[in-house]
């Protein structure tokens, strides 16, 4: 079904999210690499007009665009929980691809499997399926997609499976010090500074089991940091010993208020988040909000609170 949807499709858009990891943007170029070797027109679309440069190691990186072609007739979304991720209002028949628990199965088809630890897993497991040749750069976005999602190899949800897939990629042609280098060696001095600020004003709720962050404009102009590198901060909170959860508030310059949440697995992010429209995974998740609607920023704690009790 879904291959011969692809088949049948001369003009395919790939779409990541609006600001892409590595997870969205290395399946959408190992399918790039993939659908190159037929002679259908492919599009590698983003809604967002800037991605993070620290992936500009993926293939493919540079055919990445903003404005969503015309006469195109099959979209392919990678690792975006619901319709609103993809940023555009196309209405073309359209595959999901992805493994959040809060996938709501927007596509025409759908292949969806939460128990995957990246999207590239299960476009992993979905080329071998399906006797497709995995090619060197097509493990390399693979590859990159699985360091980012299990927090290079730190997850307590790295199973057996995970670590077979590392090696099967690197066999493949992934190569692993430029992975690492790119997505972990070459961090900004202002995200630096910002980490410092951000650490220094952070908040200790529920006897240290939560940590609250707030991101304003001022910091960023202050550090020079991008929002990229504000999320980071998050997981360091989590090291601390009695941090369970981690939230940050991230004021936009469009004037919405963006919810990250990181929780240590025992508090259910993901359906947290979906209280205000938000989604996600059980240990990562987030939302958007109006930033006058302070009131639902105060449930979202007081339900992390209750939570944690
Ligand atoms: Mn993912």
């Amino acid at each position: 079904m879904l291959l011969s949807q692809i088949d049948a499709a001369n003009h395919i858009v790939l779409i990541v999210h609006q600001n892409p990891d590595a997870d969205s943007l290395g399946g959408a170029c190992a399918f790039y690499s993939h659908l190159l070797r037929g002679d259908k027109k492919v599009t590698l679309f983003c809604a967002s007009k800037g991605v993070d440069p620290n992936l500009a190691f993926l293939p493919w990186f540079d055919k990445i665009t903003d404005r969503f072609p015309q006469g195109a007739d099959l979209m392919i979304s990678f690792d975006c929980a619901n319709r609103d991720r993809l940023g555009c209002e196309a209405s073309l028949p359209l595959i999901n691809i992805d493994h959040h628990r809060s996938n709501d199965l927007f596509g025409t088809i759908n292949l969806v499997n939460t128990a995957a630890i990246s999207t590239t897993e299960l476009l992993y497991d979905f080329f071998i399926a399906n006797d497709i040749k995995i090619n060197g750069k097509m493990a390399l976005s693979l590859y990159a997609g699985l360091l980012d999602d299990s927090k290079c190899f730190s997850s307590a949800a790295c199973s057996s499976k995970v670590f077979a897939l590392a090696h099967d990629l690197i066999k493949l042609g992934a190569d692993h010090a430029v992975c690492v280098e790119w997505m972990y060696r070459r961090r900004s001095l202002a995200s630096l500074r910002l980490r410092a600020i951000l650490l220094k004003e952070m908040q200790l709720h529920a006897d240290g089991a939560l940590a609250l962050f707030e991101v304003t404009t001022r910091h960023l102009e202050q550090s020079g940091a991008t929002l990229y590198e504000c999320k980071q901060v998050l997981e360091e909170a989590l090291e601390l010993a009695t941090v369970r959860a981690a939230l940050m508030q991230i004021e936009h310059p469009q004037g919405e208020v963006r919810i990250s949440l990181q929780t240590d697995g025992t508090v259910d992010a993901s359906s947290i988040m979906a209280l205000s429209g938000g989604g996600g995974h059980i240990n990562r998740a987030g939302t958007r909000i109006e930033r006058s609607d302070k009131t639902v920023l105060d449930e979202i704690i007081q339900r992390i609170k209750k939570e944690l009790m």
